[in-house]
């Protein structure tokens, strides 16, 4: 923490977010829709723009409040580690179970409202994560040294799937490394591609642009786990290229999220917006930034939206 301070220099701040309407529709992910923003009300009367003095003559005040339905995976955001489990023998009874990292169990721990191999159903009001939630990384909160590795600059918006050397190779030329427990930046172009369509993404224009992390290369995954790093967010769909490359057998369809989420314990973060802080960082020949992103603290939830802040 001392040494992201330290990369406070400038005294500038950068919005790492998307607007949280981004990237519009649901064509990126179907299952995520953009929030819906609605007026909050009390005994039929709608409180947008609502005259206090209809409580009493004398009030001078005009009050809106509001309510939203969040998905909280569509735009800029946080996958806590209770995101992805495997079936995975923890007990070493020779029987797999769907299992999160560190062990903790579907049904048990993550808890769902629907049944799917004998793990439970939530009961009323116990839906969602008991442990592993989004809100831990609010509680630390979540604040270290970020280090930008700006792929984009060196690939543009070409598709490029990202294995260990390309990686390396990029950091060297850019003078890049990192350390223990530093805040791993990707930045592509995907977010700013977003940005340009304008709440209406392309998906084939997307699905065939800017760099994503090969989560099949074992030399990356491997780098992942050595470094130390403590997190990695990027501005693309899910940092990873998906779907990834085709593998024989039984196999995570999200090989970096099973590496990263399941085994380490190392939270990933997506479709974040670098485009400016990537640029003046360039500019000033800098690749590191105190980095401030704590998610929601909303108790049981998986996903989060962010809004990080770059300090350099
Ligand atoms: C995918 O859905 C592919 O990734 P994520 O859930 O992490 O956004």
């Amino acid at each position: 923490m001392r040494a992201a301070a330290l990369e406070v220099r400038e005294g500038r701040a950068f919005c790492l977010s998307l607007p949280l309407d981004l990237p519009g529709g649901n064509v990126l992910n179907p299952r995520r829709h953009a929030p819906r923003l609605a007026a909050t009300e009390i005994d039929g009367d709608v409180y947008f723009n609502f005259p206090m003095a209809r409580l009493d003559p004398a009030n001078s005040d005009v009050v809106s409040d509001d309510q939203v339905l969040l998905w909280c995976q569509y735009s800029t955001q946080w996958d806590s580690l209770a995101h992805v489990g495997a079936w995975f023998d923890a007990d070493g009874d020779g029987q797999p179970r769907k299992v999160y990292y560190n062990g903790y169990r579907a049904g048990a721990d993550i808890r769902g409202p629907v049944d799917y191999d004998g793990e439970g159903a939530a009961a009323d009001g116990e839906f969602g994560a008991a442990a592993l939630a989004v809100d831990r990384l609010a509680v630390k909160p979540l604040q270290g040294r970020g280090v930008l590795v700006d792929l984009a600059a060196h690939y543009g918006r070409d598709r490029k799937v990202v294995g260990h050397g390309d990686l390396m190779a990029v950091m060297e030329a850019d003078g890049v490394t990192v350390e223990e427990g530093d805040i791993l930046v990707l930045h592509t172009g995907f977010a700013e591609l977003l940005v340009e369509m304008d709440g209406h993404p392309d998906k084939a224009v997307l699905d065939a642009s800017c760099a994503a992390l090969d989560g099949r290369d074992e030399a990356l995954l491997k780098w992942i786990s050595d470094s130390g790093i403590a997190a990695i967010c990027a501005d693309n769909y899910a940092v990873e290229a998906y779907p990834a490359r085709p593998a024989d057998g039984p196999r995570p369809a999200l090989p970096l999220h099973h590496h990263c989420l399941f085994k380490l314990g190392l939270p990933l973060a997506e479709l974040w917006y670098l485009e400016e802080l990537a640029a003046w960082l360039r500019a000033h020949g800098r690749n590191r930034f105190l980095l401030t992103a704590p998610p929601l603290r909303l108790p049981g939830a998986v996903g989060s939206p962010v809004t990080p802040v770059a300090t350099v």
